[in-house]
């Protein structure tokens, strides 16, 4: 279980193999961008707001930061090693085997729950909009249902029974998806436009407010920083584990390695561009929302605040009167452009959203198909999974179970506990990354980096304890969910993978796949 596949191996697959090379520097930061802008800001704002008040421009930071030195090592790794895979192949080559498949399988954490959460927060939207226009999508087909297992599922509301606009969407990006990467790419570049756009006059209308209302900035720190070892999850910390979903998805640029042109030089600019133009984007943003409109925590019945996004906080009577405060909002930057006088923009700001979430979804599928794809590539899932469909060129049966997955995790739990696990499942990757990227300095001395971390053992080291700190400033349903999803995949890696990994069994080139991905029957 500690044996690694070595590098050679990984970039000789690579070369052989079956995904088109298509994507160039600019698209690559577009794809970036576009997986990073999403529910995040647009909706998880709110929830950020119920855990730290305006100290949420603090938990942006921190979060910001964590993922800016993530995005350092993910570089070095993903410039030498330009595979699909990200993570989960990295750490193959690293720490072995056992550690790649922790890794793998905390992936599905990050993309499919991710893509889940992002589903749910589209629904959010449509749901608005539809609102605005007078049509009403009957409640118990818009949340689902209130569930409370075990300290490791919650959510849904009173009355509800299944997200279905959630449902829809993850079905059409699914058959975006299986239709193939290329138009997928062009497409996200166009949603780009219109996120930027959308946040570009958000900024435009609230930030000049935000001047006139000092007041609302105070007081900044309403809850605190929170203490990671409580579990309570709030304060400046438990809101940065939450709204760190907001940077998630830089990464799938470097998932997407193996389909760019000149990836040695093209993959650290993705990563790095469109993570800073994300960062100075939503600062702006989180400070216009604080100064025009107020973010201070909801308080209960019991002057104790409301846990975030909980049935009762939505039931409460502030939340069910008119002029909700943001807290309440499940599309959080379009209530408040129409709530400081600007409904047409609001809405606009709804509309866009709603175009452009599904880019989102679209890109965090598409690194769930991938990793699944070099996984069962690898022999650790099993190999069927991994058929190219002959005419498309894409992992089509990868796609659609995938897909399947998304949508009924998006059809019953609400959006700010499915970032939450999904941001369990990625911390945990990125500070494995952060670790191998150190080891490998030491095991792979001369191998070429195109791109270095700067000060590694300064920075790997602070992204690990990054990593670490906003992991444990979680709530505990998300750290509890995290630790039974390992245990259940430590359990299927020994009872499959570790028996048919192609590594075990001396072949580290994949011929059959290689048949397959051509469209031939293997010979
Ligand atoms: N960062 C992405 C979002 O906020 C996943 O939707």
């Amino acid at each position: 279980m500690w044996r690694v596949k070595s590098l050679d191996a990984i970039m000789a697959t690579a070369e052989k193999k079956s995904l088109k090379r298509s994507l160039g520097p600019v698209q690559l930061t577009l794809l970036g961008i576009g997986a990073v802008i999403g529910t995040g800001i647009f909706v998880l704002t709110a929830t950020a707001a119920q855990k730290a008040g305006p100290g949420m421009m603090m938990a942006f930071v921190v979060a910001g930061i964590v993922c800016a030195l993530a995005a350092l090592c993910y570089s070095e790794l993903a410039s030498m090693v330009p595979v699909a895979g990200s993570a989960y192949t990295y750490s193959y080559a690293v720490m072995g085997e056992l550690v790649a498949w922790l890794v793998g399988w905390a992936l599905i954490l990050e993309y499919a729950l991710g893509a889940s959460a992002v589903a749910v927060g589209w629904s959010g939207h449509i749901v608005g909009l539809l609102d605005s226009i007078g049509l009403h999508l009957p409640h118990a087909l818009t949340v689902g249902p209130k569930i409370e297992f075990g300290g490791f599922l919650r959510g849904g509301e009173e009355g509800g029974f299944m997200n279905l606009p959630a449902v829809i969407v993850t079905a059409l990006v699914t058959t975006l998806l299986v239709i193939g990467t290329k138009e997928s790419a062009q497409f996200n570049a166009a949603l780009v436009a219109v996120k930027i756009t959308a946040l570009a006059v958000f900024i435009l209308i609230t930030v000049p407010l935000a001047f006139g209302h000092p007041a609302n900035f105070q007081p900044f720190t309403p809850r605190g920083w929170g203490n990671p070892l409580d579990s309570s999850g709030v304060g400046v910390l438990g809101a940065a584990a939450s709204i760190f979903f907001a940077y998630v998805g830089f990464d799938a640029v470097s998932t997407a390695a193996e389909e760019t042109k000149n990836p040695q030089r093209n993959v650290p600019i993705g990563l790095i561009g469109s993570l800073l133009i994300c960062t100075v984007f939503y600062l702006l943003v989180a400070g216009g929302v604080i100064g025009a409109y107020g973010a201070q925590p909801l308080l209960g019945p019991d002057g104790v605040p409301f846990a975030p996004g909980a049935p009762e906080l939505y039931a409460s009577a502030q939340c069910t009167a008119e002029h909700a405060p943001l807290v309440c909002s499940k599309e959080a930057l379009a209530h408040v452009a129409r709530e400081v006088g600007h409904p047409l923009l609001g809405n606009l700001i709804g509309l866009a959203a709603t175009i452009a979430l599904p880019s989102v979804v679209l890109l965090m599928m598409f690194g769930q198909t991938r990793v699944f794809f070099v996984m069962a590539r690898d022999g650790l899932l099993p190999k069927g999974l991994s058929a190219v469909h002959s005419r498309f060129r894409t992992p089509w049966v990868i796609t659609i179970v995938t897909g399947t997955v998304v949508a009924i995790a998006a059809a019953f739990l609400p959006v700010g506990q499915l970032a939450d696990y999904s941001n369990s499942g990625t911390l945990f990757a990125f500070g494995m990354v952060s670790l191998g990227v150190m080891i490998l300095r030491f095991t792979d001395k001369n191998r070429a980096r195109p791109f270095k971390t700067p000060m590694v053992f300064v920075l790997a080291p602070l992204a690990i304890v990054g990593c670490l700190v906003l992991f444990l400033s979680l709530n505990k349903e998300s750290k509890n969910l995290f630790y039974i999803w390992t245990a259940i995949g430590l359990v299927f890696y020994f009872s499959y993978g570790f028996w048919r990994s192609n590594v075990r069994r001396g072949f580290e080139e994949d011929v059959p796949l290689d048949d397959t991905a051509t469209g031939q029957p293997p010979a």
